[in-house]
């Protein structure tokens, strides 16, 4: 039976992505790479030192590990700076029910998130009671594709993986929650998260009696 759901953050509780984008298009600009909103999409659920490379790919330059950290430090500081805004009303849509009716039926819940900040957003979101477990992004070994934040967050919770489904809005994230056995939802598009169990366009559309039926139907 269902006994956990287990969320991510940026694109599913909260939209971080637009903050992420403006931080790193910020470093992009003092180092005259070329950088977008299209490029941006590949940096979505990715951790910080994987997305810094992939901005740096673009570069023609090579840059040495001080000046990697340096950059991080400097993106991570104005990112800071602009999630001081994030407040309760930025929950996307429908997630706010969504987290009382799971709530109410004692179904537990953990947020898997590759964000180090994770916790500080949880709480500007007024959400932080919620949740019974947050992964520590900064003790993983391996990023999502790896189902590894997914099976800790239900080793963290005590639930058999077979016993959680997953919410994501990034292909990669889609696969980790596959990769842990666990049943998948996806948030977008149906093209990019074709691995999920099942997709809607919005988490407007989630609620209690639509994760039981999914649950119900993919986990045999
Ligand atoms: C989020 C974002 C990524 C970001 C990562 C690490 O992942 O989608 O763009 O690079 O967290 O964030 P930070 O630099 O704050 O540690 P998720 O897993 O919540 O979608
Ligand atoms: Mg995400």
């Amino acid at each position: 039976a269902l006994e956990a759901v287990i969320f991510d953050l940026d694109g599913v509780l909260t939209d971080t992505a637009e903050f992420h984008y403006e931080a790193w298009l910020e470093l992009a600009n003092e180092l005259g790479i070329p950088f977008d909103k299209a490029y941006n999409e590949n940096l979505k659920g990715v951790d910080r030192r994987t997305s810094l490379e992939l901005l740096l790919q673009r570069s023609d330059r090579r840059y040495s590990e001080a000046e990697k950290e340096r950059f991080m430090q400097r993106k991570n500081e104005r990112y800071r700076e602009l999630i001081r805004r994030i407040r309760p009303e930025h929950l996307l849509p429908g997630i706010g029910e969504l987290l009382e009716g799971l709530k109410a039926r004692g179904i537990r819940m953990a947020v898997a998130s590759a964000s180090r900040n994770a916790p500080a957003i949880l709480v500007s979101l007024g959400i932080t009671g919620y949740f019974d477990e947050i992964v520590d992004a900064g003790m993983l070994e391996r990023g999502k594709p790896d189902p590894e934040i997914f099976l800790r967050a239900a080793e963290a919770l005590g639930v058999p993986p077979r016993n959680c489904l997953g919410i994501e809005d990034a292909s990669s994230g889609v696969d980790a929650i596959r990769g842990a056995n666990m049943v998948a939802i996806g948030i977008g598009d149906p093209g990019t998260l074709g691995n999920a169990h099942r997709v809607f366009p919005s988490t407007g559309m989630l609620n209690l009696a639509l994760l039981s039926d999914t649950y119900r139907s993919a986990a045999n």
